[in-house]
């Protein structure tokens, strides 16, 4: 795989793939541009060399890139995003420019280990979990399928809090991850745009005698360019990350500071810079967070101006922006896009209302990512108008237009005119962000086949019945690269010696691997790799908890955000369960088990983080209790990022896919594990239903109420406390966790969780409960027959192609994006 060049005397330092030509440059940077001796060089410092070393490599590829595309107006697509979770760059790119090997043996002629200085690297943080890791896998898809593309976004300077355990609870520490650099990005100073906040607008004339609008904003801020390059794998190209920072416009206030005021000089800059200070923890937007809306717009505006720079530079008029230019709108957070777009053109760029907004149209397209009533984006028309009173406008002007429509198409239903407005007036007036993203696109999709089809029914029923044409599906998918060949070098050795090589580029390949997943001659070895997985995971676990656990258990894990539909604490009752049937019946036959969680929860959403305090309290007590030692252990692995994650992925037998089905709208997770020859324990909701006709109905654990027996029992009137009564294992469970065992007697710590569960039970654990232990009673049995058990995870991993990222993104490029490859070349 290594491009290990001749060894010519006049190789380049910094561009030379050698092992001599990397070892040269590696000491080159640590000298020159870290400016350390080795001598005194500590590791942090010997990253940052070998970091710098790799990003010079990138670098022409990179502008060979830019200007390529350039050169021939490729068409491209804008990734806009307010999240992105890219993980650590160093191995990625090693990777992508095949230099793995090479790099592994420079780095050993300084007397270092690689996996080491990989070791060394903060990761950029700058999302909150599956839709921010997303973002990232389709930018490792679009360079890797030679696809212009521009990923935009925000640089937060404080990504997601890291989260700390104190007490079995979770304590949100803030996220440094520019303290020591980021050798990996260039700052742009010559790229950067302003934007306007506040003030008001004004009607004028222009030359022709048209009237048209001036906003006078009350504030100025700078959006300024951070560039990241995302290699491409085994190929040249080398698409951008691009992430704006917030600057002030003058970094100095020379009126406060000539009358003496020196604070109030420096108050400005600071106030500006706050703006892309710290992303949003939670993964419910909440309305009212001014802070929020600004930042949206920011990156939205900067990079809306920056296409349009591009766009012009190249000569061609703005009506041809469309064909230049494709954005998709990664959720409503940056749905303001649509009202951007629309007031550059008109006001800035002079256009007319109907053509500015059929060239609009044609330009956006909006994933959605969520079915949850309470994370879909709204916001106070008073806080808009404060904020942005140009964009109110325009979005009034656009929901007129829209409304007149809908009424002529469907007279006399004024109630759906109601129901599809961009303002929501039942009760203080707001802005529908979900809504201006739908009116301003031609396309509109959902994440898995069940959750578009759910939005087609619900949240987006009505714009489906007014343009069905719109909707349609792209189900998410994975980056092979990140979770397999980094996450599991072992694992895809053996791939590439069975299976073939070629797999990582394209996954389809892996079902190569299913003719040979009878071959019980193979087993050992592919049991032989997991056990060396989960011997790593129980030394990290060990290290960081405490706890030790037995790699030769069943590792049973759930790693996401903690979240009530979600239902980590189902999982919960069933360890409880289980744990009071060992105790009552020492001799029960089953297999050891090591339950293992991870996830953070949002700062502010107390049953999440309660939840977490479960899992605590649950394995304090199990952990220690001698009559079960050595079946059941419980673990919190704390602070999951995708560092973390890549050590657990390839360590897990069982993977826990729980959520009430209709709730989680693909997940991304599930395929991780898959990849990585874990089996899924779950219900028919999100990527579920479609991974599980994909691997076989045989090879997956399935248990619960599908979507339409949820809507049915609740349309019938739920009742948990009906479960309760009349299942005694349940009952037992619950009573367990009431009565205060795992709390060290205190009745009331959990008291919040077991009195929702028994009154509400929005997420239906106490529906699902029974079906859940007699699926848990069935991985069992399966687990215990070892050759049976690595069949079905060879077969899961030979049949989980479909859900590499790479055709999710060929897909969007097909059908949504119109995109082609356009190759570089060296
Ligand atoms: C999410 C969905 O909840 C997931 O089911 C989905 O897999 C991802 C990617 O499409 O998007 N939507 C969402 O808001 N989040 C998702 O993970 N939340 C976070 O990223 C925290």
């Amino acid at each position: 795989m290594d491009e290990t060049g001749p060894l010519t005397e006049h190789e380049p330092t910094r561009t030379g793939l050698s092992v001599d030509a990397l070892h040269r440059a590696l000491l080159d940077n640590l000298f020159y541009v870290v400016g350390r001796f080795p001598a005194v060089a500590t590791r942090q410092d010997y990253y940052r060399a070998l970091a710098f070393t790799v990003r010079d490599r990138l670098l022409h590829r990179w502008l060979r890139t830019v200007q390529t595309y350039k050169e021939e107006r490729s068409r491209t697509v804008c990734y806009l995003s307010a999240e992105y979770l890219p993980g650590p760059q160093l191995g990625h790119n090693l990777l992508a420019l095949g230099i793995f090997d090479n790099t592994r043996e420079a780095v050993r002629r300084v007397g270092l280990e690689l996996d080491d200085l990989i070791e060394e690297e903060a990761e950029p943080g700058l999302g909150n979990g599956g839709l921010g890791r997303l973002a990232a896998c389709y930018l490792d898809s679009l360079a890797t399928l030679q696809r212009p593309a521009i990923g935009y976004g925000l640089r937060y300077e404080f990504g997601i809090f890291r989260q700390r355990i104190d007490n079995g609870w979770q304590v949100e520490v803030s996220d440094s991850w520019l303290r020591d650099g980021n050798p990996w990005e260039l700052r742009r100073p010559h790229i950067a745009f302003e934007i306007g906040l506040g003030g008001h607008t004004e009607r004028y004339l222009d030359h022709h005698g048209h009237t048209r609008v001036r906003w006078v904003p009350g504030e100025t801020i700078r959006g300024v360019a951070h560039d990241t390059a995302i290699p491409g794998y085994g190929v040249f190209n080398s698409n951008l990350l691009r992430l704006w920072a917030a600057e002030a416009t003058e970094s100095f206030d020379f009126g406060s500071f000539n009358a003496g005021d020196y604070q109030g000089a420096v108050r400005r800059k600071i106030r500006s810079e706050t703006i892309s200070r710290v992303l949003y923890p939670n993964d419910e937007p909440e309305t009212g967070k001014r802070l929020r809306l600004i930042q949206g717009y920011l990156f939205v505006s900067c990079s809306l101006q920056d296409m349009l720079r591009i766009h012009l530079a190249g000569g061609e008029g703005l009506d041809r922006f469309p064909q230049r230019f494709v954005v998709q709108l990664n959720d409503t957070h940056p749905a303001i896009a649509v009202a951007e777009l629309m007031r550059l053109l008109l006001d800035k760029h002079g256009m007319e209302w109907e053509s500015a907004w059929d060239l609009t149209r044609r330009t956006f397209a909006y994933t959605n990512h969520t079915l949850l009533p309470e994370a879909l984006e709204k916001w106070s028309l008073t806080l808009f108008e404060e904020t942005l009173p140009r964009h109110l406008e325009i979005i009034l002007e656009i929901n007129q237009y829209f409304l007149d429509e809908v009424r002529m198409r469907f007279p006399h239903d004024e109630a759906l005119t109601t129901r599809l407005s961009l303002i929501d007036e039942t009760g203080p007036r707001y802005v529908r962000m979900a809504h201006l993203a739908c009116v301003g696109s031609f396309s509109i999709n959902g994440v898995a086949r069940l959750h578009t089809a759910l939005l087609a029914d619900t949240v987006l029923r009505d714009f489906h019945t007014l343009w069905p044409e719109r909707f349609n599906n792209k189900t998410n998918g994975i980056s092979p690269r990140r979770f397999g060949n980094l996450s599991n070098p072992d694992l895809c050795a053996l791939l590439s010696r069975v299976a073939g090589p070629g797999w990582a580029a394209d996954a389809e390949r892996l079902r190569l691997l299913e003719p040979h997943a009878h071959r019980r001659e193979i087993y050992p070895e592919w049991r032989r790799i997991k056990l060396e997985r989960k011997r790593a995971l129980a030394r990290y676990v060990a290290d960081q908890t405490g706890i030790v656990v037995d790699p030769e258990s069943m590792f049973d894990i759930q790693v996401k955000r903690i979240h009530e539909y979600k239902r980590q604490h189902l999982n919960v009752l069933h360890i409880i369960a289980l744990y009071s049937r060992i105790k009552m019946d020492p001799t029960l036959d089953a297999a050891p088990r090591t339950f293992v969680f991870g996830g953070k929860a949002a700062p502010g959403y107390k049953m999440a983080k309660l939840i977490i305090k479960l899992i605590h309290s649950v394995g304090e007590v199990v952990n220690r209790d001698p009559a079960v030692r050595d079946r059941l252990r419980v673990v919190f692995v704390p602070d999951f990022n995708v560092k973390v994650a890549q050590r657990i992925y390839p360590a897990a037998d069982l993977s826990e896919q729980i959520s009430l089905a209709g709730m989680e709208a693909s997940g991304t997770g599930n395929m991780k594990f898959a990849l990585n020859g874990a089996l899924t324990i779950g219900t028919l909701d999100g990527a579920n239903v479609e991974i599980r006709e994909e691997v076989g109905a045989e090879n997956f654990f399935l248990f619960g109420l599908t979507s339409a027996e949820v809507q049915a029992r609740k349309r019938s009137g739920y009742c948990p406390y009906d479960c309760y009564r009349e299942n005694p294992v349940l009952r037992e469970a619950i009573d367990l966790l009431a009565d205060g065992l795992f709390s060290h007697g205190d009745r009331a710590l959990f008291r919040p969780l077991v009195d929702h569960l028994l009154q509400q039970d929005d997420y239906m654990l106490l529906a699902d409960f029974q079906s859940y232990i007699d699926c848990q009673d069935r991985v069992d049995r399966a687990f215990r027959d070892a050759d049976s058990w690595t069949r079905m995870s060879m077969l899961n991993v030979a049949r989980i192609g479909r859900f590499s990222s790479d055709r999710v993104v060929q897909e969007y490029c097909r059908e949504i994006w119109r995109l082609e490859p356009v190759t570089i070349r060296p």
